[in-house]
């Protein structure tokens, strides 16, 4: 936790963002996995962990943004409790932690929100993700649970924007740490990977060291022999010489900041002269983007600068043709590039996701692109001092989707379709960093990673397989 300043100061800027009434922030319950007594993993809301800082269940805070009030909502533990829980800090401590002057029973916090809507103050809370929250929010505030989403107050959406997009130095320090674990996670694998073990096997010593290190994972791991399905979450296949392993993970810090890390390496020791004509290209592409960084510049025009990059690639070795430009304006990179080149990171991977992603990566001056590739661009608008983004481009050969745009004839005359055959089996390789926007440019966060072909070869080649 950072000091309890830290919290008030943040509440006391949202207060100034927000015109009347009361801010409510409803933290996380415990979520049943297959019973009620067998939850998952407890993850604390990341709006109420911003403003109000204590990571357990069941509190709520109300901001009053006229007075300036800050009130935690949340009661002791009984000795049953204890029986079964040990003993736990006092409300009034875990208060005072926040610099939360008001304490309140949670059977409260009913009362308090019935009290203002009488007296016509708005009560703004942000978009529940969690049917639970749904439900109580609904509830709190009499109104249908169906429509209770339409009703989150846009006004605090932008105000948690104005601040939470802007990472302080305590936060980057926190981000740090994730990423030094993160660091270790990839580490672990480069060096464990042989012919013979399972996916699952590394997911698990991955999975080992973001718990050893006191956190988790910061999402659900990527780590797969088929990279070009790019939200892969099954562990289930065997290493085999000639693959690839596309590894996209990150630890979460104990103070709850994510790291978001993709590397992509050889089950042998070597890449193939195929695997490393196309991993040069992706590097040279992150690379490309990672020294553009700077306030002012649009990151949408970033992402298009990763699809120039691998389009001029892809052009030498003959699996497209045409006018770079031209190509990258009809979108036809997306065919190996069809995500976005990178998001906002903080305490959540893709960060205030939960609020909107327009809200957060979007603004009046840019807006979400419909061309394919181009609209799954979560972050487009113009960075500044603060921001903390991934820049992760990548080239992936789906047959699916090569057949598709074939049989379509789709940018025909930028794609060499018949060069791609020798390709169908490649799978993908993407390379992700984390990069901080400072006033000159930018800092790429945490420890090096191995990342050249040379680097990740000399890892591989370092194992005593
Ligand atoms: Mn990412």
């Amino acid at each position: 936790m950072f000091p309890s300043t830290t919290y008030r100061d943040r509440r006391q800027a949202l207060a100034s963002h927000v015109k009347r009434g009361l801010v409510l922030f409803l933290g996380n319950e415990y979520s049943p996995m297959n019973y009620a007594g067998n939850p998952y993993r407890f993850r604390q809301d990341s709006n109420f962990l911003y403003f109000f800082g204590l990571d357990q269940a069941g509190l709520a805070g109300v901001l009053d943004v006229e007075s300036g009030e800050s009130t935690l909502f949340g009661d002791d533990v009984s000795v049953d409790h204890i029986v079964w829980m040990g003993p736990q800090p006092s409300m009034r401590s875990l208060a005072d932690r926040v610099g939360a002057a008001q304490l309140r029973g949670r059977a409260a916090l009913a009362d308090v929100l019935a009290e203002a809507q009488a007296a016509g103050r708005p009560i703004h809370f942000p978009p529940p993700y969690r049917h639970l929250t749904q439900l109580r929010l609904a509830e709190y505030l009499q109104c249908d649970v169906t429509t209770v989403l339409d009703t989150a107050s846009t006004e605090l959406i932008q105000a948690i924007v104005r601040l939470r997009a802007y990472k302080s130095e305590e936060e980057i320090v926190e981000m740090e740490k994730a990423l030094a674990t993160t660091a270790e996670m990839h580490r672990i694998a480069m060096r464990m990977a042989t012919p013979g073990l399972t996916e699952a096997q590394l997911v698990g010593a991955v999975h080992g060291v973001a718990r050893s290190a006191g956190g988790d994972l910061a999402y659900q791991a990527i780590l797969t022999v088929n990279g070009q399905t790019l939200h892969n979450h099954h562990h289930h296949n065997t290493l085999r010489s000639g693959q690839l392993i596309l590894g996209d993970y990150g630890a979460e810090s104990t103070g709850g900041y994510a790291g978001d890390i993709t590397r992509t390496f050889p089950v042998d020791r070597q890449f193939t002269a195929q695997q490393k004509e196309i991993y040069q290209i992706v590097l040279d592409a992150e690379m490309a983007v990672i020294e553009a960084l700077r306030p002012g510049v649009p990151y949408r025009d970033l992402h298009l600068l990763a699809g120039r990059v691998i389009v001029a690639g892809l052009s030498a070795l003959g699996l497209m043709k045409g006018d770079v430009d031209a190509a990258v304006a009809a979108g036809a990179q997306a065919l190996f590039f069809p995500h976005g080149l990178g998001h906002m990171i903080g305490l959540d991977v893709h960060d205030m996701e939960d609020l909107g992603e327009d809200w957060v990566g979007y603004d009046g001056e840019i807006q979400r692109s419909e061309q394919f590739g181009l609209r799954s661009l979560r972050l487009g608008r113009r960075l500044e001092t603060g921001f903390v983004l991934t820049v992760e481009p990548g080239i992936y050969f789906i047959p699916e989707l090569i057949d598709q745009w074939r049989a379509k004839g789709h940018c025909a005359e930028f794609v060499h379709y018949e060069a791609l055959e020798a390709y169908r089996n490649f799978g993908g390789i993407r390379i992700e960093d984390d990069c901080l926007i400072t006033d000159r440019g930018y800092r790429v966060l945490g420890p090096a990673i191995p990342k050249t072909i040379a680097e990740v070869e000399a890892v591989r080649n370092a194992v005593d397989h």
